[in-house]
């Protein structure tokens, strides 16, 4: 028997054995396509939308990216999430929520937004919360929702594959719909960069939760490298906001969230939500 067809045999029995391949090789210098992205995901349904065939999944989950002008990463961010929700068995759809205009940068109050506009879409119990530019260097991360909140990307190559430090909860994070509206979802006033992440953290603390985290091996990330985005610099006054959670976490929230919703497009692979959401007072 030729080697080769022992060694596709041998190679098609083991992925047919794991449905995981543990550790994944991530590159972001391959030329990336949208066109070949669609091409490597046919079984994904209009707006983005896997169901997998062959069982009932626990978790329906929406996974809500929030967005302005990153389309190259998106195309790098779909083209290895995809394939891995699917070796996961996920039950979810993708949610792109794009803040309109030029204004300063809100990523949790676009997360709120992308909450309540996938709730529309489907009954979803479950949220993750992904940065568009993380990829999990290991499909066994898993991307449903656990008994305490989770935080996924604890080991970030940008950080030296370590958690920055104890309260760390950015990058990719997930939540039960029940754990979201039991800290009034996330703040709506961090506008710019840095400190919303450390808020959230004080909401599940604050309300008697635990962050829950994988296996330092497992929750491994690559983050496709850039520059400081314009109308996102740090925001000054995100020191004294966090020390201030336990005040403002009730009336600041998803009970408090305005916004304008100005298009809903669903594209082949995702859902593109454009919305408006004010600027800083
Ligand atoms: N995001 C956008 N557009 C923006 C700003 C942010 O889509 O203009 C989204 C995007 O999903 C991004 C996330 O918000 O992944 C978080 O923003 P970020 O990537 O700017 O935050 P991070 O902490 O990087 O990852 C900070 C800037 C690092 C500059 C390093 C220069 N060498």
């Amino acid at each position: 028997m030729p080697v080769h067809f022992l060694l596709t045999h041998a190679v098609n029995t083991v992925q047919h054995l794991s449905k995981y391949l543990g550790r994944l090789l991530i590159e972001f210098s391959s030329q990336m396509t949208m066109e070949r992205v669609q091409k490597e995901n046919p079984n994904v349904t209009e707006g983005g939308r896997y169901n997998p065939p062959d069982c009932q999944p626990r978790w329906k989950v929406a996974i809500i990216i929030p967005f302005r002008h990153r389309e190259n990463h998106l195309k790098y961010w779909l083209h290895y999430l995809h394939p891995i929700l699917r070796r996961q068995k996920i039950d979810y759809g993708i949610y792109i929520i794009n803040q309109l205009g030029e204004d300063t940068f809100n990523r949790a109050k676009l997360l709120n937004v992308g909450y309540t506009e996938a709730l529309k879409d489907a009954e979803y119990d479950c949220f993750i919360f992904s940065d568009v530019d993380l990829i999990p260097m290991d499909d066994r991360n898993l991307y449903h929702c656990y008994d305490q909140p989770r935080h996924f990307a604890i080991a970030m190559d940008k950080f030296g594959f370590r958690l920055p430090y104890a309260g760390y909860f950015g990058g990719v994070s997930g939540l039960s719909k029940k754990q979201f509206l039991k800290i009034n979802g996330f703040p709506n006033e961090y506008w710019g960069w840095g400190g919303e992440d450390d808020d959230i953290y004080n909401r599940i603390t604050l309300n008697g939760m635990k962050v829950s985290r994988p296996d330092i091996r497992i929750g491994r990330y690559r983050m496709i490298k850039h520059e400081r985005d314009k109308h996102n610099e740090p925001n000054p006054q995100r020191f004294n906001k966090i020390q201030n959670t336990k005040n403002t976490m009730k009336k600041d929230g998803i009970s408090s969230l305005t916004y304008r919703l100005v298009q809903v497009k669903r594209y082949p692979l995702y859902t593109n939500m454009s919305v408006e959401i004010g600027k800083p007072p």
